[in-house]
Parts: structure tokens; C-alpha cells; sequence
């Protein structure tokens, strides 16, 4: 019999999940496991979960277990491996009579539903549990959930894979090659317009993007803030935020962390600091990770970072120390 797997996803009702939850029961992402699902929702549309969970029942996935949905987040954790936090409380809405338009405001609010939600998987989650962020904002989002778990053994991730794989797909562009053929693709900072898409580390077709790439000019006034703003141009397009490619990174992180990373490769994502590349301790910041054949996740820690990369970099660094700093009557 298959090994069984639990997996929470926030947010269930909106349009990543919508995306992101079929795949979670495909069979590729998690193989051979059975995959029970917890979906959650807030109690204004958690019963619209019920045409979802038909919608799968009616979709023939063999790896399909139980599919449970509810507005308890305490009940949904109980002994999940894996919780997907993609629900957040966007931008723009009104919020107890007000409209939420500063960040202040967003980092508080959704910092209180982090820490209910961390001290539940604290609580009530695998002692080996993963954690993947991805309401926004994400990194200090998780920096909230974390200290409220406040257990060292369960790993908080915030996602940057998105942004990871629309950097890989530009230099790809870029350069003539297969999306494929760019590896070791950094995101250093925060999931924000301040992130540094590391061009010079990437691996293109086997040699450094330093070395592949000698346009500075492109890089700077091209490349990175491209993929800074990458968000905001989907959302002037498409009229609504990047749904199925937020989805798919999630995939694509969940299969990078159950899976040994390739040598010479490494996946992005945003953990907390414990001082590497001279982030202050805590912050969960985004990193290049590698997964071991143990299974376990640790920062790829041979990077060498040029001076404009460490600039740009700083920058980031700087803009999560003050959401810390924004947030920090929500920590324990
Ligand atoms: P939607 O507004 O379609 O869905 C969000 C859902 O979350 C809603 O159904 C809402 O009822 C639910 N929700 C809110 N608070 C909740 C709570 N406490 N518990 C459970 N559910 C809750 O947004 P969607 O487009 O799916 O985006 C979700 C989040 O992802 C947003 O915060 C968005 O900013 C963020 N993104 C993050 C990205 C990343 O790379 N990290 C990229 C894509 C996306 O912008």
C-alpha cells in the first residue's frame, strides 16, 4: 500500500488554488503517496468549497485520499505534513470599514491571521511539517508564522520560485536556449519589488551568466526589474494577478524539496537566516536551497556575490528588517 501524505491549502476557494490543487493529487508532484487534502477557507466562502471537492471527486485522480474542507484551520492541521498558505487578505479591499491601501496596514493584517495560523501548525502539524507561504507578503508573512509555531523542526518557506522561473524564461530568451537549460537560478531578498534576480550566478547551458551575458545595461535596466515588476504587468493584462504560474511554482517548490537537487543546481525559495551571506539572524529571506538525499533543506552556501549584486541584494535585506520592524508588536 502507498505511503500517504496531508496536505492544507489556505486560500482554497481563490484563483491559484483553483489551479494549484488538482495538481496536488496528480500523482507527479507528490509520486507514489496517497495525498489526503485539508482545504480551508474564511467563513463567508468556505461552502463554495463544496463544488471544488465535487469537481475532483468528478476528475478520476488515483492518488486522490480524503478530501476534507473546512473553516477551522486549528482542525484542518491536525498531523499534515505539508500546508500550502496561499489565503491572504489582498491589497485594495475593505477590511472592518477600512481600505486596506498601506502596507503597514497589509503586513498587520494578514500578521494576524499568520499567527493564529503558525501557532495551530506549531501545535497541531507534523514535527517534520514544510510550510510554504505564498499570500502576500509572503516572507514576512511566514517570519510571523514561524515565531508563533515556534518549533525549529517544521521549515517555514516563503515562495520565490515564481520569480525564479520567469527569470530562468527571460534569460532563456535572452540567450537563444531552452527555458531548461538555465539552472541555479538565485532570488536573493524579499518576494517584493526589492528582489535581486541573481543573472551573474545562473548556470546558462552550463556556463555563468557573468560570463554568458556581457550587457550590464540590459541587466539593470532590463532583466532585473522585468522580473521586480513581472507581478504588476500580469495583473495590467490579465486584470487579475498571475494564477496558474503562482500555481505551478508552488508545484514546482513542493517537488524541488521532496526531491534531491541535482549537483551544481539549486531551487529558490525564502527561509529564515542563520547569518548566511551576512542576512541578520531570523529574517526569512530568500536564498539558493539544495535538498539533500536525507531529505533535509540546507542554503547552498558556495554562491559568490559580486559588489552590484551585494548592493542590490542590501536593498532587500534593508526592506525585510523594517516589515520586521513593522510587525514586531505580532511577535511572541
Ligand atoms: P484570491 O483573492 O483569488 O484568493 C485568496 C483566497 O484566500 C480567498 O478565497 C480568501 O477568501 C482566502 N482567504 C483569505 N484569508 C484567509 C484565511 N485567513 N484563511 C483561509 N483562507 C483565506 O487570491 P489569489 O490570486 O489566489 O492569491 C492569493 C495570494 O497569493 C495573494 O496574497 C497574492 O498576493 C499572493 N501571490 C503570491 C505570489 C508569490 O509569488 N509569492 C504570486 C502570486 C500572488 O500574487
Amino acid at each position: 500500500m502507498s505511503k500517504s501524505i496531508k496536505v492544507v491549502v489556505t486560500g482554497a476557494a481563490g484563483q491559484i488554488a483553483y489551479s494549484l490543487i488538482p495538481r496536488l493529487v496528480d500523482g507527479n508532484t507528490f509520486g507514489d503517496k496517497i495525498v489526503d487534502l485539508a482545504l480551508v477557507e474564511i467563513p463567508q466562502v468556505v461552502d463554495k468549497l463544496k463544488g471544488l471537492v465535487m469537481e475532483l471527486e468528478d476528475s478520476y485522480f488515483p492518488k486522490m485520499g480524503k478530501v476534507t474542507y473546512t473553516d477551522n484551520f486549528e482542525e484542518a492541521s491536525k498531523d499534515a505534513d505539508w500546508f500550502l498558505l496561499v489565503g491572504s487578505i489582498p491589497r485594495g479591499i475593505v477590511y472592518n470599514g477600512k481600505k486596506i491601501e498601506e502596507r503597514s496596514d497589509l503586513l498587520s493584517i494578514n500578521g494576524g491571521i499568520f499567527v493564529q495560523q503558525g501557532e495551530a501548525i506549531g501545535k497541531y502539524g507534523k514535527d517534520d511539517a514544510k510550510i510554504l507561504v505564498v499570500g502576500n507578503p509572503a516572507n514576512t508573512n511566514a517570519f510571523i508564522g514561524k515565531d508563533a509555531a515556534n518549533n525549529d523542526n517544521q521549515l517555514w518557506m516563503a515562495m520565490t520560485m515564481l520569480d525564479s522561473n520567469r527569470a530562468k524564461s527571460i534569460l532563456a530568451k535572452k540567450t537563444n536556449n531552452n527555458v531548461s537549460d538555465v539552472k541555479n537560478m538565485i532570488i536573493w531578498g524579499n518576494h517584493s519589488p526589492t528582489m535581486y534576480p541573481d543573472s551573474e550566478n545562473a548556470l546558462i547551458s552550463g556556463k555563468l551568466g557573468s560570463e554568458v551575458i556581457n550587457d550590464m545595461n540590459w541587466i539593470e535596466s532590463e532583466f532585473i526589474p522585468t522580473v521586480q515588476q513581472r507581478g504588476k504587468a500580469v495583473i495590467d493584462a490579465r486584470g487579475a494577478s498571475s494564477a496558474t504560474s503562482a500555481a505551478k511554482a508552488a508545484i514546482d517548490t513542493v517537488i524541488a524539496c521532496e526531491n534531491p537537487t541535482d549537483s551544481g543546481d539549486c531551487f529558490s525559495a525564502a527561509i529564515a537566516s542563520d547569518g548566511a551571506y551576512d542576512v541578520p539572524e531570523g529574517i526569512i529571506c530568500g536564498y539558493p536551497l539544495i535538498t539533500l538525499d536525507d531529505g533535509s533543506i540546507e542554503i547552498k552556501r558556495d554562491i559568490s556575490l559580486s559588489e552590484f549584486a551585494k548592493s542590490k541584494f542590501k536593498i532587500s535585506i534593508d526592506e525585510l528588517l523594517s516589515e520586521r520592524e513593522a510587525v514586531k508588536h505580532l511577535l511572541k
